[in-house]
């Protein structure tokens, strides 16, 4: 009899474990990039994989897309210039404007969170800086000076920090600097190709991908450079974190091609949510997530 009640005990606990891992039902929207159609498109999603509606519908590649803090607008980089510009459009795909327009790529950009300026990368004067700008493409400034590349840049949430990708060092690594180009910090702690960062909505932490060995995995580490740790043991690229900050999107091809996949923020529950042969990549994660 005890051995019984004791067996079920224990078989309870095996099968409420699996489910206290599922993340609660995620909310927003879920924008990415993918070829499913033929050519690279702007996509977005619920983040459960169903509703996935093509926005930019357009014949050139489009890539990088990024929310508007109010969800009500996307940027993004097209190619439909022949060079890469930076587009905005009304989430819903209408109302497209270029923001940029210079025979350069102009590409990656970021949202602040005021929702006032969008920061980008453009090699316009020679290799990869970070820039900044109105959110209506005006005042177009310079951030960064380097002899190598500067790349993929990503606010804090108080707006007052920019974290990026930099090769200064030789091999790319996570950087921080202040929203005027000042006081530029790396991060990362290996020379291991780190990339794609991005800043958990509480400002404590930065997310970002790193080729450490065989895989490219995400990586967590704080935002004063201190505790970093891995996430994800099977590859993953990219991250985007919900805005609750409870959960991370991501991209992997572990299941044989490009798909988007989203997990708990401490790396639990990794969940695909994409199921396509295309190339599905770069979430982000809208707000209401
Ligand atoms: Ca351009
Ligand atoms: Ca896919």
């Amino acid at each position: 009899m005890l051995a019984s009640a004791i067996a079920v005990g224990v078989l309870g606990l095996t099968c409420s474990s699996p489910s206290a891992a599922v993340a609660p039902p995620p909310k927003g929207r879920i924008a990415f990039y993918s070829d499913r159609d033929g050519v690279l498109q702007i996509y977005a999603m619920r983040p459960d994989g169903t509703d996935a509606l093509n926005l930019s519908n357009n014949s050139a590649r489009e890539v990088f897309p990024d929310w508007s803090p109010s969800g009500g607008q996307i940027a993004f980089a097209s190619a439909r210039d022949e060079n890469w510009e930076i587009y905005a459009m009304n989430a819903d795909g209408t109302g497209e404007r270029r923001l940029t327009d210079n025979p350069a790529a102009d590409m990656s950009p970021a949202w602040s969170p005021d929702g006032s300026k969008i920061a980008f990368q453009s090699d316009r004067d020679g290799v990869f800086e970070i820039y900044v700008m109105d959110a209506d493409g005006s005042n177009q400034m310079r951030l960064t000076e380097s002899p190598t590349d500067d790349v993929a840049p990503a606010w804090s949430p108080d707006g007052t920090r920019i974290t990026f990708t930099s090769m200064s060092e030789g091999r790319s690594g996570v950087y921080t600097m202040t929203a005027h180009g000042m006081n530029r910090v790396r991060l990362s702690s290996a020379f291991a190709d780190d990339a794609s960062p991005a800043w958990s909505p509480d400002g404590t932490t930065i997310a970002f991908h790193s080729r450490r060995d065989e895989l490219t995995r995400i990586y967590l580490v704080d935002s004063s450079g201190d505790y970093e740790r891995r996430l994800t043991l099977k590859s993953g690229f990219a991250p985007a974190w919900s805005e609750d900050g409870s959960q991370i999107a991501f991209y992997s091809r572990r299941d044989g091609n490009a798909e988007i996949y989203m997990m708990n923020a401490d790396g639990s529950g990794q969940t695909r949510i994409t199921h396509d042969p295309g190339e599905d990549v770069r979430p982000a994660w809208g707000p209401g997530g």
